[in-house]
């Protein structure tokens, strides 16, 4: 399946600054900032700053230093919040069954609360 990176998406303004964001964090090659609408008290998006639509994109075409300063962005983001001792969940949405609403990877990182199970 090709991608096509749509340039207007919201988080390509946000990485322009066309668009105000609460940064958590900023790398050479990845963005961390607190989601619009929050679902935990740590509720925080990290996104490459390349353009890429979702993880299998990503994976694909970024370069190793990409994915290495995105992988590491996440995970230091989970220290940042605090959040490694009493836990956490990453999800990425992709496309339509994902229920994907902004097409530009992002991982979620969700924590502060006891966030049920989710698979069974
Ligand atoms: O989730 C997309 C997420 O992006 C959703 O949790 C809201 C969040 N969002 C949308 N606009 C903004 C802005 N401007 N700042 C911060 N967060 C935002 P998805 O996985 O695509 O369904």
């Amino acid at each position: 399946m090709g991608h096509v990176y749509d340039d207007q998406n919201i988080f390509a303004k946000i990485l322009r600054g066309e668009i105000p964001n609460a940064t958590v964090l900023e790398t050479e090659h990845a963005l961390a900032f607190r989601d619009i609408h929050p679902q935990a008290p740590t509720h925080v998006l990290v996104i490459p700053k390349g353009p890429y639509v979702c993880f299998d994109h990503f994976a694909q075409e970024a370069s190793d230093a990409e994915i290495v300063d995105y992988v590491r962005a996440v995970g230091e983001v989970c220290r940042m919040e605090g959040v490694a001792e009493d836990g956490w969940r990453l999800i990425a949405n992709a496309g339509m069954n994902g229920v994907q609403e902004v097409p530009h990877l992002h991982v979620h990182v969700l924590a502060g609360r006891n966030l049920g199970r989710m698979l069974s």
